[in-house]
C-alpha cells in the first residue's frame, strides 16, 4: 500500500513536471516576434529620446527595438549578403522617428552631402505612414549614409526617380581605419512623412503610441565609390510594394526593468508553474505519507 501512495505521489508530481514544460514552452511561443514564422517581421519602436550623435550608447535605444538584419533575415536583390549584416535599433517621440544602425563592412564607401546615396554604402527603410499609400503602390523611401566627417545625410525620395524631397541630418561614428563596423543615427521629424508624391493626404497622419504601419529595412554595399554594388539586400520578398511591406510599431516607453514583456511572461508563468508543482508535492506528501 505504501509502495502504491509513493508511486501517486510521484506520478502526480511528475506530471506537474510535465505540465509546467509544456506551458512554459507554450508561453515562449507567444513571445516570438509578430510574424517570424511567416518572414514578416514587426520592428518595435518604443518611444524615447536617443541623443543623435552617431553613438548607439548603453540603454538609449530598448533591446526590443533590435533587430538584425543578415543572411538569415533578409534577401538580396543584388549579390550575395555573405557576412553583411546590419544591428537596427529604432526609437520614436512625439517630433519624429530615431533610427540607428550599426553596420559590418569593414570598406565603407564615404558619401558627399551634395550626392544621392544610392549605388554607395547607405542604409535605406520605405514605409507607409499611416497606411494611407494603396497597397499596390512603392513606399515612401529614406536613404541615409555617412560622410567622411561622421555627418549622416537622410534623403526623403521617391521610389522609381529617386527625386530627393528632403535632407535630413544625423551623426555618424566609430568608422577609423581598420575597423570592421560603424554606426549612424538619425532623427527624422514626423513633417517629413509626407506621401504628397502618391496623391494622398497626409493631414490624417498624427502618429501615436501604439500606431503600427508598414515599413521595410534596406541596406546597400558598395565594392568602391564608382557605384559598384557588392550587394544590396532587405527585409521582405524582393517586392517593393507597401503590400508586400513589414510593419514599425510605435510603442510605449519601456518600463525600468530592461526584460522585454515577453521575458517577463516566460519568467512568471514559469515561477508560478513551479510553485503549483511544489504545492502539489507538499499536498500529496502531506496526504499520503
Ligand atoms: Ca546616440
Amino acid at each position: 500500500m505504501k509502495k502504491r501512495i509513493y508511486h501517486d505521489r510521484t506520478a502526480a508530481f511528475r506530471a506537474c513536471l510535465v505540465l509546467c514544460a509544456l506551458l512554459t514552452g507554450l508561453a515562449a511561443c507567444f513571445c516570438i516576434p509578430a510574424g517570424a514564422a511567416s518572414g514578416v517581421y514587426t520592428f518595435i519602436a518604443p518611444k524615447g529620446n536617443p541623443v543623435v550623435d552617431g553613438i548607439i550608447s548603453k540603454g538609449e535605444y530598448d533591446a526590443s527595438s533590435h533587430f538584425v538584419m543578415d543572411a538569415s533575415t533578409g534577401n538580396s536583390w543584388v549579390g550575395a549578403i555573405g557576412d553583411t549584416r546590419v544591428d537596427w535599433y529604432f526609437a520614436w517621440s512625439d517630433e519624429g522617428l530615431y533610427i540607428a544602425g550599426k553596420i559590418n563592412d569593414p570598406t565603407p564607401v564615404y558619401g558627399e552631402k551634395d550626392r544621392h546615396w544610392v549605388g554607395m554604402d547607405c542604409l535605406e527603410f520605405s514605409c507607409n505612414p499611416g497606411n494611407l499609400i494603396d497597397t499596390s503602390s512603392e513606399g515612401m523611401f529614406f536613404s541615409f549614409g555617412a560622410t567622411a566627417d561622421g555627418e549622416v545625410i537622410a534623403w526623403r525620395h521617391n521610389y522609381g526617380d529617386g527625386s530627393v524631397t528632403d535632407m535630413i541630418t544625423g551623426r555618424a561614428s566609430g568608422h577609423t581605419e581598420g575597423s570592421s563596423e560603424y554606426t549612424i543615427e538619425v532623427f527624422l521629424p514626423w513633417d517629413v512623412f509626407r506621401v504628397n508624391d502618391h496623391g494622398v493626404d497626409m493631414t490624417g497622419f498624427s502618429p501615436k503610441e501604439g500606431d503600427s504601419f508598414g515599413f521595410i529595412l534596406c541596406a546597400i554595399d558598395a565594392a568602391d565609390a564608382s557605384g559598384e554594388l557588392k550587394v544590396a539586400y532587405k527585409t521582405g520578398p524582393i517586392d517593393f510594394t507597401v503590400g508586400t511591406f513589414d510593419t514599425l510599431k510605435l510603442a510605449a516607453a519601456p518600463a525600468s526593468n530592461p526584460r522585454t514583456g515577453g521575458s517577463v511572461l516566460v519568467y512568471f508563468v514559469t515561477a508560478a508553474l513551479a510553485a503549483a508543482a511544489g504545492a502539489v508535492y507538499l499536498y500529496s506528501k502531506k496526504r499520503f505519507g
